[in-house]
């Protein structure tokens, strides 16, 4: 089987320090969360930034140091930041993330809008073919990120469109719009066009049986404090690396080596 990608969402955007102490706002906190995800294994980090506050922000202008601080720890990471921000952000808001250098070679790409909670997280057929033309012309991989089936389907109607170029690589959140369970994720992955790559994630409690079922039937997993804070029930993680490390112990168990960043890149066909 495929070498098994873990991407660690090491921040979020609605997570805070009252949830989780270890919820990293200041660019040193981010940049030592990055660290231990991928001395555990984690080759891509997903990002969001923050104010020294815990406040979400987009702004190429705050990413920048904190893109530049986690390259210093670990030079050859993928780092992947977030367009999708945070709730009530305006798109080219959202978009501004990816205005760093040098360019990203991967960030998301939300295929729908969806309830999140008692707010709407906006994504129109408008927004996504804004960020996939600007997405191509910068030459950046996006990660499609699917939460519900529906948005597999809007995904594949973008390619056939030519906004999205395959093989498409599909980021699965479960747990906020579908359940989190293995009968959602095999939907999912039954729906993908041939050839596709897929990482999963959940929600909360369901983040590591989620995760085991993705290295089980050959995807790849993103844990990280962004889905969930908890190692086992009722102990917090001190680290998104201790969930990384979690993962990786399951992966080895059932026989999954984890990629490298050079690997990964390689299965993603990023920079291609
Ligand atoms: N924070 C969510 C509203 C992404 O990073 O691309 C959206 C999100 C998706 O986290
Ligand atoms: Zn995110």
């Amino acid at each position: 089987m495929e070498k098994l990608i873990i991407t660690a969402a090491i921040s979020g955007a609605e997570v805070m320090k009252e949830n989780n102490p270890a919820v990293p706002y200041t660019i040193e906190e981010i940049a030592r969360e990055a660290k231990s995800a991928y001395d555990a294994g984690a080759s891509v980090i997903h990002l969001h930034a923050r104010m020294d506050d815990g406040t979400p922000t987009q702004s190429h202008e705050r990413f920048q140091p904190i893109v530049d601080a986690i390259k210093e720890l670990c030079p050859d990471v993928i780092v992947q930041p977030s367009t999708g921000g945070a709730t009530g952000m305006t798109a080219m808001e959202r978009f501004d993330s990816t205005n760093i250098t040098p360019t990203p070679e991967f960030a998301t790409l939300s295929c729908g809008s969806c309830n999140f909670g008692d707010e709407i997280f906006e994504n129109t057929e408008d927004i996504i073919k804004t960020f996939a033309t600007e997405m191509k012309k910068k030459g950046i991989k996006p990660e499609l990120e699917c939460f519900d089936k529906g948005m597999i389907d809007i995904a594949m109607k973008m390619h056939k469109k030519g906004y999205l170029d395959a093989p498409m690589h599909f980021d699965f959140v479960l747990g906020v719009q579908m359940s989190a369970t293995v009968r959602d994720l095999s939907f999912c992955v039954d729906s993908l066009p041939p050839g596709s790559t897929w990482t999963a994630c959940a929600i909360g409690r369901q983040e590591f049986p989620i995760a085991a079922a993705a290295i089980a039937m050959g995807g790849h997993v993103r844990v990280g404090f962004e889905d969930n804070l908890y190692l086992e029930k009722g102990v917090l993680a001190k680290s998104n690396g201790e969930m990384v490390a979690k993962v990786a112990a399951i992966a080895k168990l059932l026989g999954r080596e984890v990629a490298t960043p050079a690997e990964a890149r390689e299965i993603l066909g990023l920079g291609k």
